[in-house]
C-alpha cells in the first residue's frame, strides 16, 4: 500500500465514506470517539482493533475512558494521512456494522 502524505482533496474525499470521523488538522489525523454499554463492550472492542492494527501494521493512538473510545489515526511514517489511516477506518467501522447493535 502507498505510503505517501494525502493531499487535503483526497482526504476530504476519503472522509465522505467514513460517518463521525473528522481531520484532526494540528495532528494531520483523522479521529473518532465511539461510545459502548459499559467497560468490557469497549475494551472487546479495543481488543479487535488491536488484532487489526497488528495484522495490517498500523496502529493507532488512542485513548479509552471507561465506555468511550477515542482513536486517533494518522501515519508517523509520512507525517500526515496516507491510504493505511483510511484502510483502517474502514476496516474499524466493519467491525463496528458487524458488532450488536445494543453495544453502541
Ligand atoms: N503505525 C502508524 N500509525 N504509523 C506508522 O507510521 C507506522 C505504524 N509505522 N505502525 C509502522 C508501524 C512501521 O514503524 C513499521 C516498521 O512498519
Amino acid at each position: 500500500m502507498s505510503l505517501e502524505k494525502l493531499p487535503s482533496s483526497a482526504i476530504s474525499e476519503r472522509l465522505l465514506s467514513l460517518p463521525g470521523w473528522s481531520v484532526k488538522t494540528d495532528a494531520e489525523a483523522i479521529e473518532k470517539e465511539f461510545t459502548f454499554k459499559n467497560f468490557n463492550e469497549a475494551w472487546g472492542f479495543m481488543t479487535q482493533v488491536a488484532l487489526l492494527a497488528e495484522k495490517m501494521d498500523h496502529h493507532p493512538d488512542w485513548s479509552n475512558v471507561y465506555r468511550k473510545v477515542r482513536i486517533l489515526l494518522t501515519t508517523h511514517d509520512v507525517g500526515g494521512l496516507s491510504e493505511k489511516d483510511f484502510a483502517l477506518a474502514g476496516q474499524i467501522e466493519a467491525l463496528i456494522a458487524f458488532s450488536a447493535p445494543e453495544s453502541l
